[in-house]
């Protein structure tokens, strides 16, 4: 069978500003659950192709002779996904299926725009399902026990562009921060022997990548685990330009593991410090103090890893006030790249389920969950001036001046990764201002005049 995935993306992610700025954020890159179910599919015969939609647009009209399209959702993609999953089924007379992270937790949504909805890890089902063995409308796929019977990503099937292999050596996490839907989708928190992973590292060294992702949702999580990998890495030169990696401050306490990272070249790391107030620390059940924040804001520039700061902007605990002073903070380390997120209450979050029983949804209008608009009332400001505060945040971070003041301790890298995004961000932000103010039927104007 012809099988196409595709992973959309919104109107705002396919346009020229937004493309521009990722392109400066980071490597472009791919969600691996497409590629992993694509190659469990191709090994039993079947004639497999991957589209993802935010790098590049898709030519639709050669994909006529598709006989299944299988669709990944992503929340703020949901109603991309179900654009695309209408118009194929008008056009074409291929079976939809829709899986991934957003119809895992609302199933009965999907399933309007889909022949079979699956909710979970799918591994277990897909090859029923496309072959029609499991033919219930909503299926809910098991986990995954063993993580080592996945087989590895399959880049050659993806036609849409790619520079950076993603890998993930866990699922889940050990931890449930309150607004983290990662941690509540892959759950119970796995791990893969670190024999796989070291192979999977030699495919993509072959395949010729000169950069890779450990998008574990919390890669440290097991320090020895990960301590391990690097010396492997180390031991058999699978270094690669930059690896990029999710971890917690708690990082910054064992000297040994920053060491091996830094070897093994895992330099570039995203942090979730979230707030640099312990009352909106406990609120979102982060399991991480203040003192934690400042002994790896201190410590990490020592070993040659670039620090992305996450910030969570809006949680009841934080005023406006408490938002600057942690972009003050991130200012003061001279962190890499900041990524202040607007607090998203994803289905599937308890922070979700609260906002909901209090009445603070704005509305749900998915398009906008995607931690850059906001999406519920918060306690200690307005919406507006939450939305504002996203801006603010960046522009006061990707100020030119701090090109200047920073650039001998980063590399022409940083400097043109920092004046695009510093260009983006004011264009962002005037746009934005523009569209409160003068148009009408927007998510914005909605905000500045509820
Ligand atoms: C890599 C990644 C990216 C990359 C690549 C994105 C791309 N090319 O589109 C980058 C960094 C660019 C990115 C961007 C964004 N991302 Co992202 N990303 C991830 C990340 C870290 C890993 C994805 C992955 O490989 N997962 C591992 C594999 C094993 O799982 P999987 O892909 O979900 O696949 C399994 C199931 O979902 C299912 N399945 C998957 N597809 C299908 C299809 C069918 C038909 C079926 C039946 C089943 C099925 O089976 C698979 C195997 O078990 C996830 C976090 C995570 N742990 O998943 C966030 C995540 C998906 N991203 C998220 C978000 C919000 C975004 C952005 C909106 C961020 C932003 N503000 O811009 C953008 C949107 C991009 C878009 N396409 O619209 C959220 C989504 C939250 C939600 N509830 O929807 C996540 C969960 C992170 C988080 N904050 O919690 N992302
Ligand atoms: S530490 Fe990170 S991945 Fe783990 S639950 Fe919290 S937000 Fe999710």
């Amino acid at each position: 069978m012809r099988i196409v995935f595709i992973t959309p993306a919104s109107d705002f992610r396919r346009s020229h500003l937004y493309r521009l700025g990722s392109m400066s954020y980071g490597h472009s890159n791919a969600i691996t659950g497409p590629l992993i179910l694509g190659s469990l599919l191709k090994s039993a015969g079947h004639d497999v192709s991957v589209y993802e939609e935010l790098y590049q647009d898709i030519n639709f009209s050669k994909l006529t002779e598709t006989d299944v399209f299988c669709i990944y959702t992503m929340t703020p993609n949901a109603d991309r996904a179900y654009f695309i999953a209408d118009k194929l089924r008008v056009d074409t007379h291929a079976r939809i299926i829709i899986g991934g992270m957003h119809a895992s937790f609302v199933p009965e949504e999907a399933a309007i725009h889909a022949d079979q909805v699956v909710t979970g890890e799918a591994e277990t089902v897909i090859l029923d399902i496309i072959e029609g063995r499991i033919t219930d409308q909503l299926v809910h796929a098991p986990h995954l026990k063993n993580l080592d019977d996945a087989p590895y990503p399959d880049y050659t099937l993806l036609k849409t562009q790619c520079t950076c292999a993603n890998v993930m050596t866990t699922r889940g996490c050990p931890f449930s921060c309150s607004f983290c839907t990662t941690s509540r989708m892959y759950h119970p928190y796995r791990r893969r022997s670190i024999e796989s992973v070291i192979d999977e590292l030699k495919v993509y060294k072959k395949q010729g990548f000169h950069y890779m992702n450990f998008e574990d949702d919390n890669f440290t999580a097991d320090k020895e685990r990960a301590k391990e990998i690097c010396r492997r890495m180390i031991a058999e030169k699978l270094i690669f330009k930059e690896t990029f990696f999710f971890g917690r401050t708690d990082i910054a306490q064992d000297e040994e593991l920053l060491k091996l990272l830094s070897s093994a070249h895992l330099n570039r790391v995203l942090i979730g410090m979230e707030s640099i107030n312990q009352e909106s620390l406990d609120m979102i059940d982060k399991r991480q103090s203040v003192a934690d924040i400042h002994q790896c804001g201190e410590t990490l520039s020592h070993y040659n890893i670039r620090l992305i700061v996450s910030l969570i902007l809006g949680i009841d605990g934080d005023s406006l006030a408490d938002i600057q002073h942690a972009v003050d903070y991130a200012i003061k380390i001279n962190a890499y790249q900041l990524q202040p997120a607007i607090l998203t209450p994803y289905p599937g979050t308890p922070i979700y389920q609260q906002l909901k029983e209090e009445n603070r949804l704005i509305n749900c209008d998915w398009e906008y969950f995607d931690m850059m608009n906001v999406t519920f009332f918060p306690k200690k400001m307005t919406p507006y001036a939450l939305q504002k505060q996203f801006y603010l945040a960046n522009l006061k971070f990707y100020s030119i001046s701090s090109l200047f003041s920073n650039y001998k301790r980063f590399d022409l890298n940083w400097v043109m990764r920092r004046l695009a995004m510093s260009i983006v961000i004011r264009a962002c932000a005037l746009f934005m201002l523009f569209t409160a103010n003068f148009l009408r039927n927007t998510h914005v104007y909605r905000l500045k005049h509820l």
